[in-house]
């Protein structure tokens, strides 16, 4: 099934959406996390199994009710729903899938009692055609199991440690790695409806001339099995963002498959935000499958047209070198925890204009569609993350999950003018023995898939044991001078920075960006001079940054800041770690910080100077 298309479900006048979203029945498998399996609580409704609560979809389950024992749960919760599917959509002879946005960790899903879907590493679309599953015109049910247990083997890494207790023995979770293991349907479930024959899955290319003639290659893969003597025409239209057509093209499916070129005169391009005074440009692509004998199937693509590109010394965007201004973050809100919010969304994409920013990179794990089409939309340039985090003991099955994972990222997110790179790992220990094999193996893996875009990684090793760097296009790197290292000695920044930078290009000859600096702030705790976890402090250690970045700017390999991190967010339960990670300029409540003022003016005076 993985050669199948993801694409994103959309109405059309071909196609039905709704949304399974709302109260679900939930319980927590206990006493011990097979007891579900051995009773088979799929088989009926969940509420027969035993007492259930309502939990919210999409969400992740472990902060909205207050309990300790949902709140940091080992194992599996099974979820489930009702719905009535209408008596309609078998008339029309409708094809139906299911499709899960994001289910963390590992999902397992029953359609009126058949095992239909399986996924796991979280953070990615998953879908099946349930058409045979499903009683129309009747009530029907879903279940879901959610397993949040991470282990060597998994992506990310986990242990779990058993401690005796005064109750008793029990079994906790360990990970290394610096945000809360959110847990639960973190993103909306579809059925949406397609005819028999449908579009499956598009690929998107751009470029332009020098007259400004837009260029968008495509290339459509279409599902379902044509008749003897069917044949299949498709059409695409292009239309602006104001919805008027631009371009009609008809082309007859025949050996070399359903690709082809469009070219649109005056195109207008997609610019980052700040870059051009119409950032975010997109078209739209209206594709119409029609088959002798099927109803027409339609899917209109958003496409932005643009070109990438990158040397020893620079990243370029429409051929203009562009520098990144930006933040790692999380998605980590109060109460939902990774649970997808259009509201949380809409203020985050506010504050990230507000500030002045063009380019986040999604740490440490793969966003929400929804969020991605925000970055589309505004010009915001995405490094598009894999959950590939804190990774230590290479392994062959690693490996294959860790590729799988970047196969079903790449296949979501192609399209997207708004993804300028792919970050394969996020601080593996690539000083350790089979790194360098193993990275290259998936350096090499990406590259089959996209030629189009770099790969980019965070990298925390030092210089001289990494072994990492070599496999990429464009360096990342993560150091907390005068946090970790030196904590209060902010007058070690600049030149440590500087150095550190330069070595980095030195030694690969590629372009560098700081994917990773900063220091928690406790908002509101002033400290005149300024001392350790103070907004003061945070202040002052990014001042020193910027000092350096400046100097960095004007040697033309250095392209791109990015704070850690735009907000405070949720962590696991550590002493180093004060109700979560507060190296946020906004805090959790998406608050401005005095940090945020201080980044505020540094951004906008680059866009300034720079777009
Ligand atoms: C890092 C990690 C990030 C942490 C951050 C910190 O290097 O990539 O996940 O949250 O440091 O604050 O320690």
């Amino acid at each position: 099934a993985s050669s199948a298309g993801i694409l994103y479900p959309r109405e059309s006048e071909s196609r039905e959406v709704k949304s399974l979203d709302g109260m679900w029945n939930f319980r927590l498998s206990l006493p011990d996390s097979l007891v579900g399996f051995k009773e088979r609580w799929y088989m009926k409704d969940l509420s027969k199994t035993g007492p259930v609560i309502q939990m919210p979809v999409p969400s992740s389950y472990n902060d909205v009710i207050v309990d300790k024992k949902i709140r940091d749960h080992v194992g599996l919760v099974w979820y489930d729903k009702s719905f009535f599917v209408p008596e309609s959509w078998r008339q029309q002879g409708y094809r139906v899938c299911l499709r899960f946005g994001s289910v963390n960790y590992a999902a397992q899903v029953w359609v009126n009692t058949h095992l239909v879907l399986s996924h796991e590493i979280g953070h990615l679309p998953f879908q099946r055609d349930i058409t045979a599953n499903l009683k129309f015109g009747r009530l029907n049910r879903i279940t879901v199991a959610v397993d949040n247990v991470l282990l060597q083997t998994t992506v990310p890494q986990g242990s779990l440690q058993n401690i005796s207790t005064n109750t008793g023995p029990k079994t906790i979770q360990t990970y290394t790695f610096d945000f809360f293991n959110y847990a639960g349907i973190h993103r909306s479930v579809f059925l949406y409806t397609t005819p028999i024959v449908y579009i499956d899955d598009v690929d998107v290319t751009t470029n332009y001339t020098e007259d400004g003639v837009g260029i968008i290659n495509y290339n459509i893969q279409y599902g379902g099995s044509l008749s003897s003597g069917e044949t299949l025409n498709c059409s695409i239209t292009v239309l602006n963002n104001e919805n008027v057509r631009e371009k009609i093209t008809v082309i007859t499916n025949d050996e070399e498959g359903l690709s082809g070129v469009i070219k649109i005169e005056n195109a207008k391009l997609w610019w980052p935000y700040l870059m051009h005074e119409e950032p975010g440009y997109m078209y739209t692509l209206e594709i119409r499958l029609s088959t002798t004998w099927n109803v027409d199937d339609v899917y209109r693509l958003p496409v932005g047209i643009r070109t990438i590109k990158w040397t020893n010394t620079a990243f370029l965007i429409n051929n203009k070198p562009a520098y990144l201004r930006g933040f790692g973050r999380h998605e980590d809100s109060d109460i939902r925890g990774k649970g997808m919010d259009y509201a949380l969304v809409t203020r985050d994409y506010d504050l990230i204009k507000w500030i002045g920013a063009n380019s986040y990179r999604t740490s440490h794990y793969p966003y929400a569609e929804e969020i991605m089409d925000f970055a589309d939309k505004h010009g915001i340039m995405i490094v598009d993350e894999c959950p590939s985090v804190d990774t230590v003991n290479f392994s062959d099955k690693l490996l294959k999950k860790h590729t799988t994972s970047l196969a079903e990222l790449i296949k979501r997110d192609k399209n997207r003018p708004s993804v300028i790179m792919w970050s394969i790992a996020n601080e593996p220990r690539s000083d350790q023995k089979d790194a360098d094999s193993y990275f290259k193996s998936v350096a090499i893996f990406v590259k089959n898939l996209d030629g189009s875009r770099p790969i980019t990684a965070a990298i925390a090793t030092q210089l001289d044991t990494d072994q990492l760097g070599q496999h990429l296009d464009i360096i990342g790197f993560n150091r907390y001078n005068a946090w970790y290292t030196l904590p209060g000695h902010t007058e070690i920044i600049k030149s440590r920075l500087e150095d550190e930078a330069a070595k980095w290009h030195a030694k690969h000859n590629k372009p560098v960006f700081m994917t990773e600096y900063g220091a928690d702030s406790y908002a509101g705790l002033h400290m005149g001079p300024s001392f350790v976890w103070s907004e003061e402090y945070q202040v002052e250690l990014m001042s020193e940054h910027f000092r350096a970045f400046d100097t960095l700017r004007s040697k033309n390999f250095f392209i791109g800041e990015m704070i850690w991190n735009f907000a405070d967010f949720k962590t696991e339960q550590t002493v180093t770690r004060v109700g979560g990670n507060k190296k946020g300029i906004f805090t959790r409540q998406r608050e401005p910080k005095s940090s945020a003022y201080h980044l505020r003016k540094r951004y906008w005076s680059l866009a300034n100077r720079l777009d």
